[in-house]
């Protein structure tokens, strides 16, 4: 897979120089190493804290860095794993909600979810709710002629709810497998914005009272700490079920995955590592644990 996990790699070929300090040294290694990777104050003092027993016994860098991987595990163990992508959905159809701040990439994770959904033998409808943007909706039509999933559309400037209410509509009439909603990209500090989404959702839920089945928050990973921040406030007014973390392909670092997931509580589900239909693989916290760390052989 292209690219995949190419900034934790940077972490663990970082992480690879250093080996050779003394375990004296370690402590301000891996501190500096996971606040780098954008872990954060909090959680980077509370894994050195977790680390201290084993870093004061003189440690060999394989215990080290076995040490590391427990407890970076640790953190994911508390949400069962689920591969969204080959979810067997209980629902039908089964309601996706996509949001975010301008620009993260919703829409492409729509466009690539509809894609992998279909080539699966979903039937998909999308729900072009973001009325907002200038040429949103034609973005979106694109997706949906790539895929071969059925669009539903409001008109520009139109009330997001309508086109959400409207989509699953046409789903429970079509006998469609999977809705997947889009709606306009909003700053996490607009009140009213934030507000709108809860909105959004009570009328989804007059339609089918349990929906939406997963609300996805997407998160731009180059964004660094501010990823926490959105993830925050977005948990207060909208109840994200899981995150996507994209552009994992460029310069992000990816260490953001650990505190949203520890400190909010929500899992990563899915992850973005490119702009082509196939760029979205689940999040696996092995694999990504297994990413950011060296292994005994790679020494
Ligand atoms: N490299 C890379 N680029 C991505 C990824 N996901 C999205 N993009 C790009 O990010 C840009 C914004 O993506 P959109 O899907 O339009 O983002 P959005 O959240 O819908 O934006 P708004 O609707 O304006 O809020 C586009 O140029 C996408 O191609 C990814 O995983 N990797
Ligand atoms: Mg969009």
């Amino acid at each position: 897979m292209k690219s995949l996990w190419s900034a934790l790699k940077r972490f663990r070929s970082k992480l690879r120089k250093k080996l050779g300090f003394s375990p004296d040294e370690w402590e301000e290694v891996v501190e500096q190493l996971l606040i780098e990777a954008d872990v954060g104050i909090s959680l980077t003092e509370q894994i050195i804290e977790e680390l201290s027993g084993i870093l004061s016994s003189k440690p060999s860098e394989e215990e080290i860095i076995n040490a590391l991987r427990t407890s970076l595990l640790r953190i994911f163990s508390d949400h069962p794993v689920t591969n969204l992508l080959e979810a067997p959905f209980a629902q039908k159809p089964f309601v996706l909600f996509i949001i975010g701040v301008n620009g993260t990439g919703k829409t492409t994770t729509i466009g690539k979810l509809a894609y992998l959904y279909t080539k699966k033998g979903f039937k998909v409808v999308l729900g072009a709710g973001d009325t907002f943007r200038a040429a949103a909706i034609e973005q979106l039509e694109k997706w949906a002629k790539r895929s071969g999933a059925r669009i539903i559309k409001g008109s520009y400037g139109g009330d997001p709810g309508a086109v959400a209410y409207q989509a699953i509509e046409s789903a429970l009439a079509q006998g469609d497998d999977i809705v997947i909603l889009d709606s306009a990209g909003r700053l996490h500090n607009k009140r009213h914005l934030m507000e709108e989404l809860a909105k959004i959702r009570k009328v989804i839920k007059k339609k089918i009272s349990d929906a939406p089945h997963e609300t996805l928050l997407v998160i731009d990973a180059t964004t660094g700490q501010t990823g926490l921040e959105q993830a925050r406030i977005f948990k207060e007014f909208a109840e994200p079920t899981g995150i996507v973390l994209t552009k994992m392909d460029g310069t992000a670092k990816g260490g953001i995955a650990l505190p949203i997931w520890h400190e909010l509580k929500i899992p990563i589900k899915l992850v973005g590592v490119g702009e082509q239909p196939e760029d979205l693989i689940p999040f696996n916290p092995e694999e990504y644990v297994n990413a950011l760390l060296p292994s005994k052989d790679e020494k």
